[in-house]
């Protein structure tokens, strides 16, 4: 019920130092087993969204393989005189939708690690592959 009767480390002045830390290492030992643990905070610096940026010039996307972080913002730049689009083969993953000529687009990298084929989905000939890691 009770716990005053564990003995208290009492503050003795010719104790050495050394041991009062002993001591208080004891006690903070059990009674932090209450404390919440520090939480580490894995997730909110240990993720790197980067960019990158792709172009799209005489039908052919530059550079066809990108690699990319999860989560990474891709500038899709059109430097061609017809509209394209960076799709997801798949038709679901990403998608920057018709990018007119002389304009760019963007789309954000999954947030599952993966090689991602793509295409446009106006030419679909043009293929390159999105490696999210
Ligand atoms: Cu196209």
């Amino acid at each position: 019920m009770s716990l005053t009767r564990s003995r208290r480390i009492r503050n003795r002045t010719r104790g050495a130092a050394v041991g009062a830390a002993c001591a208080l290492l004891a006690i903070v030992g059990v009674t932090s087993t209450s404390a919440a643990p520090l939480s580490p905070t894995a997730g909110t610096s240990a993720v790197t969204v980067d960019s990158a940026e792709v172009r799209i010039k005489d039908f052919k996307f530059n550079p066809a393989d990108v690699k990319v972080s999860a989560g990474a913002k891709v500038t899709v730049i059109n430097e061609d005189s017809a509209p394209h689009t960076l799709t997801a083969s798949d038709g679901y993953a990403f998608d920057t939708g018709t990018i007119e000529p002389g304009k760019s687009g963007t789309f954000t990298a999954p947030s599952k690690p993966g090689s991602y084929a793509f295409i446009c989905s106006i030419h679909p000939e043009m293929k390159g592959t999105l490696v999210v890691s």
